[in-house]
């Protein structure tokens, strides 16, 4: 059987690897199957889909995508089912995940959606498929019949055993036509990026985030053993120099921490890398582990400087432990990055003063601000819903920042803020911590230093366009709206 794994484009100049559907190659790879893997923002240049579909003439397409993508992975399945109008689609991810029946009825070619974790679902549906397996046997598969939609009941999360028991990601199909790079700040040059994920699953409930939908809020977390094995296997195979820990919270558990960076260690594994890590839970200890095994930045929710909106959003810390995490972490010498919001609900502008104070205390390398997305699954989602704050369901526009998005209009108001609010939280918040990063990075006269004109400026003018750029700046100095 031929399967196509398609991932649509996240309008990213730097594309990822997808993680989600290198896991699932691996399973139709076990399965004996033949696969062909697409990555629109990664091999639109090199390939034509259409030529793809055609040459390798799959059996079955399967397309991931998050809710920002919808609109990329509606026209490439319409493209497809224009060339072989019987081939069966099936999709998954965040978005099909919260939104099952919805996305059956809004993409009319999809044939069959995973509202969960994949693996299990797609070793049986490949069966179905196969003929082995009656489609109602499926958990975790939505389908069509007779004009209606039917949901299975839920697949099961795969038991911590099981997920060790995974084979590694196909990530020798996933870089066939070459590795993935990106930006890293911190090198200010390109390098290959490599994705590592050593558990699934958050145990927190922020009401922002839509990680319960498929991870449930369990957490499952696999061997270290197993993953220093698969970095080892990308640093050999694919040369990896860098990667990203994909893991919610990596710091949740020190031990497991420190077993990790000993393991890189012990195996001369001196790759950089960087995580996501949740306040409160670092130690001065577990840094100074993490410094010695390669760890160059960490990504820290900071989320609002106002205790209140902390509280409201359930993230569960407070400014306290926030100011201690940026402390130990520059302690340790590791970059820090703080990631902030605006427009929450119950924020109002005051609040985002706050959090413009609190934010330029921090001292933290590198800042990014997003507004507040109620992505289907998580509890504003439901709140704005109800209220009827959310302003539109273009979904390829449901993304936090405005870049690189034209007409771009916040997805959801709240009791506190209109969306002209949320816009100016937005760029008000940005503005305060771009012009700390220059100052910091270029001294107090920032803008006599020609490495700032280089770096900010014509950089950004390349890969924005000239009306991107001015359009971004006029507004971050609030000279257009
Ligand atoms: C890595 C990552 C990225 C990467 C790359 C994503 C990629 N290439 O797919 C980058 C940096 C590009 C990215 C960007 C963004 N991201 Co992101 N990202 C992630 C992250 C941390 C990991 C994704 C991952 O690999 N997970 C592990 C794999 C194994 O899980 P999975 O992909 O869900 O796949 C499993 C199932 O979903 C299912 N499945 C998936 N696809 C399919 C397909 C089929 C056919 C089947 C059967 C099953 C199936 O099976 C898989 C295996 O079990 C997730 C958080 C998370 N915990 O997942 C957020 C997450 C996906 N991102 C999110 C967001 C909000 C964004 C941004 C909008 C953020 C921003 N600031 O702009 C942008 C979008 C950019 C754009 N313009 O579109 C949200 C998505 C919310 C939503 N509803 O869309 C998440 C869930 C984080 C969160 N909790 O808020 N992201
Ligand atoms: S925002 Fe982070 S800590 Fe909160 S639930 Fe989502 S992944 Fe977990």
């Amino acid at each position: 059987m031929n399967i196509f794994f398609v991932h649509p484009s996240a309008r990213s100049r730097f594309p990822e690897p997808p993680m989600g559907l290198a896991s699932l190659i691996i399973i139709a790879l076990r399965k004996n199957c033949k696969v062909a893997f697409y990555d629109e923002d990664k091999h639109n240049k090199s390939f034509v889909y259409e030529d793809i579909i055609r040459e390798f003439n799959p059996d079955i397409i399967a397309v991931s995508f998050m809710t920002s993508q919808f609109a990329f992975a509606r026209n490439l399945i319409d493209r497809a089912k224009r060339i072989k109008p019987d081939l069966p689609v099936i999709v998954g991810g965040v978005h099909a995940a919260a939104l099952p029946e919805d996305t059956m009825l809004d993409l009319g070619n999809v044939n069959y959606l995973c509202y969960g974790e994949g693996e299990k679902t797609f070793d049986g549906f490949v069966d179905y498929m196969s003929g082995s397996k009656r489609v109602e046997e499926i958990k975790g598969l939505v389908f069509r019949r007779n004009g209606e939609i039917v949901k299975n009941t839920l697949m099961p999360l795969l038991s911590a055993d099981e997920l060790n028991k995974l084979q590694m990601p196909a990530w020798d199909v996933i870089y066939k036509h070459g590795v993935y790079t990106s930006a890293l700040t911190y090198w200010n040059k390109i390098v290959p990026v490599f994705p590592v994920i050593t558990a699934r699953g958050c145990p927190y409930h922020c009401t922002f985030c839509d990680e319960g939908t498929i991870w449930k809020r369990i957490l499952r977390e696999r061997e270290i053993d197993a993953v220093i094995n698969e970095v080892k296997y990308l640093h050999k195979k694919w040369g990896a120099g860098h990667f990203n820990i994909l893991d919610d919270t990596f710091t949740l558990k020190p031990k497991r921490v420190i077993e990790f960076c000993d393991k890189l260690l012990e195996n001369n594994l001196t790759i950089n890398w960087r995580c996501t890590a949740k306040v409160g839970t670092v130690t001065p200890e577990m840094l100074s582990y993490m410094k010695k095994a390669g760890c160059k930045m960490i990504a820290y929710g900071v989320e609002s400087g106002d205790q209140q909106i902390l509280n409201l959003i359930m993230k569960k810390q407070t400014l306290e432990q926030v100011k201690d995490a940026f402390r130990i972490t520059k302690e340790a010498g590791i970059m820090s990055f703080a990631l902030c919001m605006v427009g929450n609900i119950g924020e109002d502008f005051e609040s985002v003063k706050k959090t413009a104070r609190f934010v330029s205390e921090l001292n933290a390398d590198l800042f990014s601000c997003a507004i507040m997305t109620p992505y289907p699954g998580s509890e504003n989602f439901e709140v704005c819903k109800k209220n009827g704050w959310i302003l539109h369901y273009d979904w390829d526009k449901w993304v936090p920042t405005p870049i690189n998005i034209r007409e771009f209009v916040p997805v959801s108001r709240t009791d506190k803020m209109d969306r002209h609010l949320m816009l100016k939280s937005y760029y008000y918040l940005s503005r305060k911590f771009l012009i700390s990063k220059l100052v910091r990075r270029y001294g107090k006269l920032f803008f006599v230093n020609p490495r700032f004109y280089y770096n900010e400026i014509i950089t950004r003018l390349k890969s924005a366009g000239l009306h991107g750029f001015t359009r971004h700046m006029l507004r971050l100095f609030g000279i257009a709206k």
